[in-house]
């Protein structure tokens, strides 16, 4: 029986896939765990567990016990936290990694899905249509973690057999739950406070093109990637996802169409260097070809979307 553990359950992704899972293999097969307290260990409409990813030893006796066949490790620092605490976004980043990477080559796990990002990419890759294999010169203390965490990943389907799965995200827009600590983070913001004062100011250029994914898309890639069959999983490092690219701009003209008196500044801080380092676009033909992935949310659909959803008591 399939029995999943959701580590970093409170998090922007977390808390969505923690719902479409549960709806998806029953309640009772999805664990989510996060560092928090919670009371009566429920959460979203199934069982919470305190987990420290940290701890390995805690956590691997909780994998074993439970008889845990998948974990999706979900716990990390983001790009702009991450340059701002660097020793502890390494830790944090890869100790975890390892943790869950050695229980299934010892064989107590299945599967394993981790994440990884755009990040990945540095300032000397091609940044239009990011290709799948090109020069990866990550620069941020995030990029470096996720391009060592992929190295691992694929060195241990290589030498032990080990089947991890994971996807290079691009920056994630929601409306569940606030992100934390990214440099994308622009693009989730723009939206609680274009409905709540119609004003917004950038702390990223106008100019500055991300590719960006709504997250209904990117819960389905992590979970279409997940189900694919195992002979169809080509890439055991991460794959390419692109998603939808635009600029603060751009964005801007599209919150414009729906609500008329919305006004954005720019006022440039440290995320600007990080985002300068990344790709514009991403070339996802890879993940299109091998698991038959397709985006669905195109910018219109996106924004209409969160403006029906954005919830502006929660900032
Ligand atoms: C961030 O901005 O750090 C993340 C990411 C692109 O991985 N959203």
């Amino acid at each position: 029986m399939k029995k999943i553990l959701l580590i970093g359950a409170c998090g922007q992704i977390g808390t969505e896939l923690v719902i479409e899972l549960r709806k998806r293999f029953g309640a009772q097969c999805v664990i989510a765990a996060d560092v928090h307290d919670m009371e009566n260990n429920q959460f979203l409409g199934g069982e919470y567990t305190k987990l420290d990813v940290l701890n390995k030893e805690q956590v691997s006796s909780y994998v074993i016990k439970n008889k845990i066949t998948e974990v999706y490790l979900l716990a990390a620092l983001l790009s702009a936290t991450a340059e701002k605490n660097p020793d502890f976004a390494w830790k944090l980043n890869m100790e975890g990694l390892f943790t869950i990477l050695d229980l299934a080559k010892e064989g107590y796990l299945k599967k394993i899905f981790w994440p990884s990002s755009i990040a990945v990419f540095g300032p000397t890759t091609p940044k239009d249509l990011t290709p799948q294999y090109t020069i990866m010169e990550p620069s941020t203390v995030y990029g470096i973690s996720k391009q060592a965490g992929e190295r691992w990943c694929e060195y241990y389907f290589n030498n032990f057999g080990v089947d991890v799965r994971s996807i290079r995200y691009p920056g994630l827009i929601s409306y569940t739950s606030l992100p934390g600590g990214g440099t994308t983070d622009y693009a989730v913001d723009i939206f609680y406070h274009a409905k709540k004062e119609g004003k917004y100011t950038s702390f990223l250029s106008e100019n500055t093109k991300l590719p960006m994914m709504f997250m209904e898309d990117a819960i389905r890639a992590t979970i279409e990637l997940m189900e694919a069959p195992i002979e169809n999983i080509k890439i055991r490092s991460s794959y390419n996802l692109g998603g939808i690219s635009f600029t603060p701009k751009t964005l801007s003209e599209e919150i414009k169409k729906h609500i008329s008196e919305f006004e954005i500044t720019y006022n440039q801080d440290f995320r600007q260097k990080i985002a300068d380092s990344w790709p514009n676009s991403i070339d996802d033909s890879f993940a299109k070809n091998d698991w038959n992935w397709r985006e669905q949310f195109t910018l219109e659909k996106m924004v209409s979307e969160m403006l029906r959803h954005v919830d502006i008591s929660k900032i």
